[in-house]
């Protein structure tokens, strides 16, 4: 007996609502394409428009790849597929040597092109070379942040904020203020467990290691408050562990600078508050 093919309605319907998943998929989205639906886009720091090219470089080469071998299978599943009274076993290949390299010469070539792309992007990303306009010392704690302005002899000490999900509650987020289009250096440091500073809009993150200091430098150049967030499982409020970014003129950074000296928020908070004893780990 044979079986029922499909209704034709069943396979147009089918059709319908791929084609109206695609649609909506691709025109909810379509602004982001150029950016790989990174969180950013290319003029919103020095760095992000190379990263962006690395990632979308690395997902059309992937991707390339994957249309290509997913090609070859569909291709051989059709044509080599079993046919009615067809019982003989197909030729079968072993020890085809010229076959096999292929199979271990392309893979190590793919790696090698990935490997040369990534390397330089992050030696360009993490070059710490150039002169810095200003330094902010950044120390990760449970839950919170402190923001040392060493150029201006001034800090801030930030709180956990509960997100109670009440309006007005992500204001009182601590604030670390940048001037718009000045190279920073950051000091990246941990007063207790391993934390993780992220700017997503930055497309960067570095690793806060108790008794280490990770640096990079970066000019935003785009004003505008971005989120800032711990990204390393830290302990019970990990997920409130939150700041924001605010990107500004210089003469508005200044004035915030000084705000902070009319609170008498003077001087550094420096390793003194640490949790645990991490001097002479590293520098
Ligand atoms: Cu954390």
């Amino acid at each position: 007996m044979r079986n029922p093919s499909p209704p034709k309605n069943a396979r147009l319907w089918g059709t319908a609502a791929l084609a109206a998943l695609l649609t909506a998929g691709l025109s909810g989205c379509s602004t982001d394409v150029s950016t790989g639906f990174l969180p950013s886009d290319a003029g919103v720091t020095n760095k992000t428009g190379e990263l962006i090219a690395f990632w979308n470089g690395s997902w059309i080469a992937a991707l390339a790849v994957g249309v290509l071998v997913w090609g070859l299978m569909i291709w051989a599943l059709i044509v080599y597929r079993k046919r009615k009274d067809d019982n003989e076993l197909p030729v079968q290949l072993q020890y085809h040597v010229p076959l096999e390299l292929m199979y271990t010469v392309i893979p190590i070539v793919m790696v090698g092109v990935l490997f040369v792309f990534s390397q330089r992007t992050i030696e360009s990303v993490q070059a710490v070379e150039e002169e810095p306009d200003l330094t902010v010392e950044v120390y990760g704690k449970q839950w919170s942040w402190d923001f040392n302005y060493l150029d201006y002899d001034v800090h801030y000490s930030g709180e956990r904020v509960q997100l109670t999900g009440e309006e007005g509650v992500a204001d009182e987020l601590p604030t670390l203020y940048l001037p718009v289009d000045q190279n920073v250096q950051f000091e990246i440091k941990s007063r207790d467990v391993q934390h993780s500073f992220w700017i997503p809009a930055f497309l960067y993150k570095t690793d806060m290691i108790p008794g280490r200091t990770n640096s990079f430098q970066v000019v935003p150049t785009k004003e505008g408050v971005y989120m800032g967030k711990c990204a390393e499982m830290c302990g019970e409020f990990h997920s409130e562990m939150l700041f924001r970014v605010a990107v500004v003129p210089l003469e508005e950074f200044e004035a915030e600078m000084e705000a902070l000296r009319q609170a008498g928020n003077v001087g550094r908070l420096g390793d003194e508050l640490n949790r645990y004893d991490t001097e002479g780990a590293n520098s």
